[in-house]
């Protein structure tokens, strides 16, 4: 109770900011994207990680506010990129289970999107599959207006949820990311890699664009290349950056 009037408070005074990790394109090494994650400056504890506090602000539906705030912010900073000629990079945003289910996300996406006059295309909105699977018909009803205002749809942690292969293809969705539980081990493990090439299979056969989330060795690196995985994400290449480092590794690559 303490915590969610806090949290509450937070959003109100603006404590948040978000951190950028670059995803990478897996033949040029480009960055094509950065995915935004949440932080929360707390004046009293300092820097707090949001697996403190998503789940509390799930719970008790301040994720609608803070959510919002979210994609807001990821639009505002894109469109301040884009006027000053940074390298453009589609900006992937984390949604909750609340999010997408009650609350009017397609308003809240197109609002945003509307006040920054950021291109929709450059939006990739990450759900995982609990959310989806909730109810079905709602879910591709809801896709389908998501869809309809040009942004990406992301199915992330993916492997770890129900992975319906049904719904994959009744979603109209455009990147799958492997849970990086998966691939942890998948040089080692013959189950976890056996896994992988399913998922990249199932992923080229749906013409979805697939990425390996928690890239950490080079190994992994190169073994996921081979098997067709199309970008890149994890701490081998970057960890999530503050908006100053990120701008400063986008301008060295351009
Ligand atoms: O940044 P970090 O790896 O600590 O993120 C931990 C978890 O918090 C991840 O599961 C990530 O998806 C989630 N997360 C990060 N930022 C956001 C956000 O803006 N909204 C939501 N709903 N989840 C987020
Ligand atoms: O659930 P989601 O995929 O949104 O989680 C993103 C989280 O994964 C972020 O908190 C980020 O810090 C973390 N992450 C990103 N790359 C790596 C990695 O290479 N290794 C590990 N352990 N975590 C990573
Ligand atoms: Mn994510
Ligand atoms: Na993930």
């Amino acid at each position: 109770m303490q915590l969610e009037f806090k949290l509450r408070g937070a959003v109100e005074r603006e404590e948040f900011f978000l951190e950028y990790q670059p995803i990478l394109d897996s033949k040029t090494g480009r960055i094509t994207a950065v995915e935004a994650l949440l932080r929360w400056n707390d004046p009293e504890k300092g820097r707090v990680m949001p697996d403190s506090f998503i789940p509390l602000a799930e719970d008790t539906g301040v994720i609608l506010p803070l959510g919002e705030w979210v994609l807001r912010t990821a639009c505002a900073k894109l469109r301040q990129w884009q006027d000053a000629g940074v390298m453009p990079v589609r900006m992937a945003v984390n949604i909750s289970g609340r999010q997408f289910t009650q609350g009017d996300l397609s308003k809240t996406v197109e609002d945003a999107l509307l006040q920054s006059g950021v291109h929709p295309s450059w939006l990739e909105l990450e759900l995982t599959e609990t959310c989806l699977i909730k109810n079905v018909e709602e879910t591709v009803r809801k896709l389908c207006r998501l869809k309809g205002l040009c942004v990406s749809i992301s199915i992330d942690d993916f492997g770890t949820g129900y992975s319906s292969l049904q719904y994959l293809k009744n979603f109209p969705i455009d990147h799958l990311k492997i849970d990086r539980g998966f691939i942890n081990n998948v040089c080692e493990l013959p189950d976890d890699r056996a896994i992988v090439d399913a998922i990249i299979g199932i992923a080229k056969a749906m013409d979805l664009h697939v990425i390996a989330e928690g890239v950490e060795t080079r190994q992994q690196a190169e073994h996921l290349m081979r098997r067709g995985c199309d970008e890149f994400q994890g701490y081998y290449f970057y960890r999530p950056l503050p908006e100053e480092k990120l701008l400063e590794v986008l301008a060295s690559k351009a």
